[in-house]
């Protein structure tokens, strides 16, 4: 079986989210601290150790079937690539902050104002789609100190916590987008290495689904199961299972994750007893 070559960014924010999801999908890696590219011994897949930013263009190109990276990067590279999965990590904003001081009126804000940022093509996108005139000045890194040094009156950055924007005496006032890491692939990809994404795709997918969802085991008097069923939908329907003692079932479902803190007291109050929630391995919808 030919290999799918995956473009994973060497060293940074998304290098150990990027390996650890590979190691969850089942997918084991030759050793050896990371060179320039690696060999799964369990699985057709050759990973390529990037910068994050040269990853669209290798994408394009075909050096790489399919990578990892932000959806900034994607958006700003704005290559002939396909996004095909998001990821559910390295979530952050792209947002406009001016100096916090300044009165912010809305978006004419900016207008015949400059504004510094690495991320110019959607800064610039987005000012065209608001009809505003504004001077991007395009730097490297650091963005966060162009106003205070008089280089521009505002920028155009990542914000996750807001902590730097807070320490360089800036206000976050819009944001453009949101990004987080996605799998992007080469469009047009050959039918071998399109069943191996597949592959891939189907055991992401039941990692993310499993990393969303608990299996919650509780037990209920008979005459509750009914109401407690209707909270715990489950994926098809709950598990009911009568208990050794008379007048009483277990009910075993999923819930989400984020939704198990919302239930509980619901559950509880329809007489749900000895609850667990234990972590999914993998899901399989
Ligand atoms: O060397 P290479 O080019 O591969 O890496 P890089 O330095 O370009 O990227 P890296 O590793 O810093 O980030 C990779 C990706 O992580 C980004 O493209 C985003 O998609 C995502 N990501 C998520 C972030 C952040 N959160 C983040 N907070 N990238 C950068 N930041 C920086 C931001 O630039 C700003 O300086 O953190 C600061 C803001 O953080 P807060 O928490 O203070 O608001
Ligand atoms: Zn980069």
């Amino acid at each position: 079986m030919s290999k799918l070559k995956i473009a994973i960014q060497k060293s940074g924010r998304l290098s150990e989210k990027s390996l650890e999801l590979l190691k969850e999908c089942g997918i084991k890696l030759s050793n050896g601290d990371r060179k320039l590219k690696t060999t799964a011994f369990n699985f057709p897949l050759e990973v390529l150790f990037l910068r994050d930013d040269d990853i669209p263009q290798y994408v394009e190109q075909g050096v790489a079937d399919i990578g990892i990276l932000g959806e900034n990067e994607v958006l700003e590279k704005d290559k002939q690539v396909k996004v095909i999965e998001k990821l559910g990590f390295a979530g952050c904003k792209l947002s406009l902050a001016i100096p916090k001081d300044e009165y912010y009126n809305g978006l004419t804000y900016f207008n015949q104002k400059k504004v510094a940022t690495s991320y110019p093509k959607i800064l610039d996108r987005f000012f065209k789609s608001q009809n505003l005139n504004v001077e991007i000045e395009t730097i490297g890194g650091s963005v966060e100190i162009a106003p205070g040094i008089g280089l521009a009156d505002g920028i155009f950055d990542i914000v996750s916590t807001g902590s730097t924007l807070l320490m360089n005496g800036l206000k976050e006032v819009e944001v453009v987008t949101e990004s987080e890491a996605v799998l992007i692939s080469n469009p047009i990809l050959a039918a071998e290495k399109n069943a191996v994404l597949e592959k891939l795709l189907f055991r992401i997918r039941a990692v993310r689904n499993a990393a969303e969802n608990k299996y919650i085991l509780l037990n209920a008097p008979n005459e509750s199961v009914a109401a407690i069923s209707a909270i715990l939908p489950g994926m098809k329907s709950p598990t009911i299972l009568p208990l050794a003692q008379p007048g009483w079932s277990s009910i075993h479902s999923v819930v989400k994750e984020d939704q198990f803190w919302d239930i509980i007291d619901q559950l509880k109050s329809k007489g749900a007893q000895g609850i667990l929630v234990v972590p999914i391995e993998k899901m399989i919808l």
